[in-house]
């Protein structure tokens, strides 16, 4: 051990930094307080994920110590984190080509819903998740709550709810849960009960609540998020009022005239900013949407050829060179996935097609194409996977999305699987990770850190039932 180690870890010792001020760091706290140098070293020498490391980082930062003088607390915890910085360059550098593992944890075996959702439900601080009509409560996800009408759907057909989503919406400091059911009906979000139990009242979101994979984000830029959807001619976002909070929310039609187009089984959406003016845009298979000055007045409309028929369609900056791509299904319920990367010609946007699963209406051969061999990309989240720092894209196989017999090899393996955002100058690509065969996606789902490890962990709901992926060492 090196001295200026030494002198770091014994400082430490002496006082709970970090177990004082936030509960999701609390494992390394514990670890950090322990005299024993040794037990100190290994956990130092262990790799961090930096998504970890930056919660350490605000956590020294933001630590108050009262036994001692202001100028050596604060000299030690700059100590302490020149010594985590120091050692997380290796790790950071280590952690770009290390791939997450995880546990399945199977809910259930029935068909409940096709989206998902995670919040703190019963406000004991440890994240709770929702499939379909039941939350189940966390770390353990064992305890199961009925919180609106369901029931065990026959797989061959459909469920009362294709999307959800977490928020306080009406801001009493519980999460409540918008549910998104069969495309074109009627949207509404569930009131929670604050841990009272039984059904949560329900609050109208939208009428005819159209598109078959929404998107739930601040799109204004308000801190607020809307929901993204079409309704009935419309294209646009719907956000709450918290003037208004029981009444439906307030919708942004973005398009200036009733477009056909539009109806409750559109198919692709997603959001981003492609001009690069800190603005949120608007993407859609056939183009994207330039949010203007005043986002109440219709949006400028650039037209492009993204996809025949898209789910969630991610926009971030695949190649690093400053300006945001797009990464979409070119058919979610045939073959087809490709990243568009973004190019300036003359000033113009415009796009690049970068392949990564042909578009198919047909089996092929995964090997002779060197591309998986995996169809209906129907749900899709961007996330940090492997926690250095650049976005990667989870997605899947919608299992039995028209039944068992409605699509491209409808019971091929039901893939669940994660795209690694590699950065190499003009060979950029999103590299391929199966993370499970048996299960897949729906038509939404969640991701997000529930163990409190600083790995995301995966929420899905489908016709194969309900699962998390928990991640482990
Ligand atoms: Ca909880
Ligand atoms: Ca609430
Ligand atoms: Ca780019
Ligand atoms: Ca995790």
């Amino acid at each position: 051990m090196t001295s200026f180690y030494k002198i770091v870890l014994q400082s430490v010792a002496w006082f709970p930094i970090l177990s004082k001020n936030r509960e999701d760091v609390k494992p390394v706290g514990v670890q950090l307080c322990n005299p024993n140098p040794r037990i100190l070293v290994a956990h130092l020498l262990t790799p961090l994920h930096p998504h970890l490391l930056s919660d350490i980082i605000t956590s020294v930062v933001n630590v108050r110590q009262p036994f001692f003088p202001f100028s050596l607390m604060r000299l030690l915890s700059l100590l302490l984190l020149v010594s985590f910085a120091f050692v997380s360059l290796s790790e950071i550098a280590s952690a770009q080509t290390k791939v997450p593992k995880y546990k399945k944890i199977v809910l259930s075996d029935k068909f409940h819903a096709e989206g998902s959702c995670i919040g703190d439900f019963n406000k004991d601080g440890i994240p709770d998740i929702a499939v379909g009509h039941f939350w189940y409560e966390g770390p353990d996800f064992k305890k199961a709550h009925k919180f609106f009408e369901g029931e065990d759907f026959d797989p061959t057909k459909y469920s009362n709810c294709f999307g959800m989503f977490s928020g306080d919406f009406n801001g009493d400091g519980w999460d409540d849960i918008l549910i998104c059911p069969h495309p074109g009906t009627d949207g509404f979000w569930c009131e929670n009960p604050k841990n009272a139990g039984g059904l949560w009242k329900q609050h109208p979101v939208s009428k005819e609540l159209g598109n078959e994979s929404q998107d739930f984000a601040d799109i204004l830029g308000t801190g607020r998020k809307s929901l993204l959807f079409n309704r009935n001619g419309w294209f646009g976002f719907a956000t709450p009022n918290p003037e208004k909070p029981y009444e439906p929310w307030d919708f942004i039609a973005i398009n200036e005239s009733e477009d056909k187009r539009y109806q409750r089984y559109t198919h692709g959406l997603g959001y981003g900013d492609i001009t690069g003016n800190g603005k949120l845009d608007i993407i859609e298979r056939e183009g994207w949407w330039e949010q203007p000055a005043d986002p109440k007045k219709p949006w400028k409309f650039h037209k492009f050829p993204f996809s025949d028929a898209a789910a969630h369609m991610i926009v971030y900056d695949v190649d690093g060179d400053g300006l945001n791509d797009v990464v979409t299904a070119l058919h979610c319920h045939l073959y087809g996935f490709a990243w568009y990367k973004q190019v300036r010609k003359n000033g113009e946007i415009t796009f690049e097609q970068k392949v990564l699963i042909p578009r198919s209406d047909k089996a092929f051969d995964a090997a002779e194409n060197s591309f998986p061999k995996v169809s209906q990309l129907h749900a899709f989240v961007a996330v940090d996977m492997n926690g250095n720092g650049i976005p990667d894209v989870v997605t899947g196989k919608r299992f039995w999305a028209h039944g068992p017999k409605g699509d491209v090899e409808p019971d091929a393996p039901a893939m669940l699987m994660w795209w690694e955002t590699k950065r190499d100058g003009d060979k950029t690509t999103l590299i391929p990770h199966i993370i499970d065969e048996d299960s897949g996606v729906g038509t939404q789902f969640s991701v997000g850190d529930l163990n409190g490890d600083g790995v995301p962990d995966i929420v899905i709901g489908n016709k194969k039932g309900a699962f998390v992926f928990l991640s482990e060492k």
